[in-house]
């Protein structure tokens, strides 16, 4: 195969959530490479690991983010996507301890503190380390503390809230407060179900988005 064929092969198999050849799923890729594969075969070839991730894992999980913005796929297609990206990642693990990949920045995100709901939380986490940036998850019920505690060890880093009671708004509030009276620079982003751009604006964090693609396309012009 050659570099162009892989690299779409790549980002195809992220696309369609196919982790390896033994895996089941997509039926039609039934015995074919998966990410798996063809992510090594890339880099036995001679494609730097930079362009693996750039042309191929990055592109393919940008179109799984799109998708799951317009419900034409859904939580499930999203996790075999994420499955089969991190199946690519793992042979670019080397590359990135080296420094001869480097990420776009960092994203430390969470669920505030008193709530428990995390599948939001994770697909953001997800579709924003598909989109080429280092996500550093803190969890669940993550008091400001620990979100100040990871910004004093990534200063540059954004920072994600993730919500979805509306008791626990109160304390997205408080956090936001905290990490603006003490680290006035980080730039927050909330999300979960009961919050809107309204209350955003009313507790002084950066951006809203109601999808974790809103959250890359913010992101990303950031650095860009
Ligand atoms: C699953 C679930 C649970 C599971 C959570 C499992 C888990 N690991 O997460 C369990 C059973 C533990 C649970 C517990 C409770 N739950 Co509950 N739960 C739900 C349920 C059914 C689905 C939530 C979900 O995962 N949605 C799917 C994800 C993909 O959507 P999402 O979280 O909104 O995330 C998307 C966006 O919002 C966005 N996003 C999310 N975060 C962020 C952050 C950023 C920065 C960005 C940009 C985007 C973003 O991206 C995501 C993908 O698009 C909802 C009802 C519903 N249909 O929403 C109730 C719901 C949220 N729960 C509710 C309640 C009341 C509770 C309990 C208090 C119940 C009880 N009496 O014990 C407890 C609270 C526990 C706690 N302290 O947190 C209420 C909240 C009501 C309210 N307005 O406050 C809901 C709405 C149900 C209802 N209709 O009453 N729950």
């Amino acid at each position: 195969m050659n570099t162009e064929d892989l690299l779409i092969g790549i980002a195809n198999c992220v696309e369609r959530g196919k982790v390896n050849k033994t895996s089941p799923f997509p039926p039609d890729l039934k015995n074919q490479d998966g990410a798996d594969e063809l992510t090594a075969k890339a880099l036995e070839q001679g494609i730097t690991a930079d362009q693996v991730l750039q042309k191929g894992l990055v592109p393919g999980m940008e179109i799984v983010g799109v998708k799951f913005r317009e419900n034409r796929v859904f939580v499930p297609e999203v996790l075999m996507a994420a499955k089969a990206m991190s199946a690519g990642m793992k042979h670019l693990k080397p590359f990135f301890q080296s420094g001869a990949v480097k990420r776009k920045g960092v994203f430390i995100v969470g669920t505030v503190m008193g709530d428990l709901h995390d599948i939001g939380k994770n697909l953001l986490a997800m579709i924003v380390e598909g989109a080429g940036w280092e996500v550093i998850d803190l969890g669940i019920d993550v008091p400001a503390s620990k979100f100040i505690a990871a910004i004093d060890e990534h200063p540059e880093a954004f920072v994600g809230l993730s919500c979805l009671l509306t008791t626990t708004m109160l304390n997205m509030e408080k956090i936001v407060g905290e990490i603006k009276n003490t680290r006035p620079n980080t730039r927050i982003l909330i999300g979960g179900a009961p919050v809107n751009n309204e209350f955003r604006a009313r507790i002084g964090a950066d951006w809203y988005s109601a999808d974790p693609q809103g959250a890359v396309d913010y992101l990303n012009k950031q650095v860009s």
